[in-house]
């Protein structure tokens, strides 16, 4: 497995790899890899000759008053683990080789932000569409992989690739959870024993608001007026956003259909979990 810090490096490297007619997959992240990271993984290693990871905390798409710095790493966990998965190239970044000095060019997908993690993180999905529409650049991705957990994420880089006419294949994959329904996540290790037991209220949420569709119930209200009950009975639990929402436009739905997910952002404690699942 090579591991690249240089950005010209990592690029040459891409091309050098097309030209010789090898296709690339890719797995953008920001490190501290658990098995949601590891199952994008494995789905990269089934899709490209060549399996790129990146690693890169963004400072772009942290707001002044985030995690920026508390943001969990380990470099050496998280290169065993991609060795372990058949991963060719680690590429590391550093923030001043991605945002040098005079660094004026941003990537705004309107519309799909506005709302959701949008709406309470101002300047994120700015962010994310930046760093990932430069990291395809760089990587020369044919393919790359996102999670599920990170919903609108998902859906606001498929817009971008759309749009931008980026040769990348995006696909999304399924949200990885722990043993008892927390949806893995880094942040997960800021969560005290306490709130780790607060915090299975997310997956349990989305789990009543599917049992109320299935036993009939098709107002979007009424699913959440219960939802928000049951958050509400947890001490640590705040509700940033409680949605439900159409699968592809991400706007607020009164009655359930096929295309309805339940979207989420849960203050536990200090930490924000998200989470989100399909009704029907
Ligand atoms: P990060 O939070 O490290 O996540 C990297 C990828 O792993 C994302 O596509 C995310 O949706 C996926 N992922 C995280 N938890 C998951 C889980 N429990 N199950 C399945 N997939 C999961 O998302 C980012 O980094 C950044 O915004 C990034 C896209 C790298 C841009 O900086």
């Amino acid at each position: 497995m090579d591991i690249i810090s240089d950005t010209d490096q990592m690029q040459q490297r891409a091309l050098a790899e097309k030209r010789a007619g090898r296709s690339i997959a890719f797995v953008p992240t920001m490190g501290f890899l658990h098995d949601g990271h590891l199952s994008l993984l494995q789905e990269g290693r089934r899709r490209g000759d060549l399996l790129v990871l990146s690693i890169f905390v963004n400072p772009a798409q942290f707001g002044p008053q985030e995690d920026l710095s508390s943001y969990p790493r380990d470099m050496e966990r998280d290169l065993a683990i991609a060795r372990q998965a058949g991963v060719d190239l680690v590429w590391t970044p550093t923030p001043e080789a991605v945002y040098p000095p005079g660094y004026a060019t941003w990537v705004d997908v309107e519309g799909l932000t506005d709302t959701l993690c949008g709406a309470s993180r101002p300047g994120h999905f700015r962010g994310v569409t930046t760093v990932v529409c430069k990291l395809f650049n760089v990587v020369q991705a044919d393919v790359a992989l996102f999670g599920q957990k990170d919903f609108q994420q998902l859906a606001v880089i498929r817009r971008m690739t759309i749009d931008l006419n980026l040769p990348v294949e995006i696909v999304g994959l399924p949200i990885v959870r722990e043993a008892d329904g927390l949806a893995m996540s880094s942040r997960n290790v800021y969560l005290s024993a306490a709130q780790r037991q607060q915090a299975l209220v997310l997956s349990q949420a989305l789990a009543v608001a599917q049992l109320m569709v299935q036993n009939g119930v098709t107002s979007a209200e009424e699913i959440l007026t219960t939802l928000r009950r049951l958050i509400k009975a947890k001490p640590e639990a705040r509700i940033d956003y409680l949605q439900i929402c159409h699968q592809q436009t991400l706007q607020d739905q009164v009655a359930i259909d096929t295309d309805s997910v339940l979207l989420m952002a849960v203050f536990v404690g200090k930490t924000r979990l998200i989470d989100n699942g399909f009704l029907l």
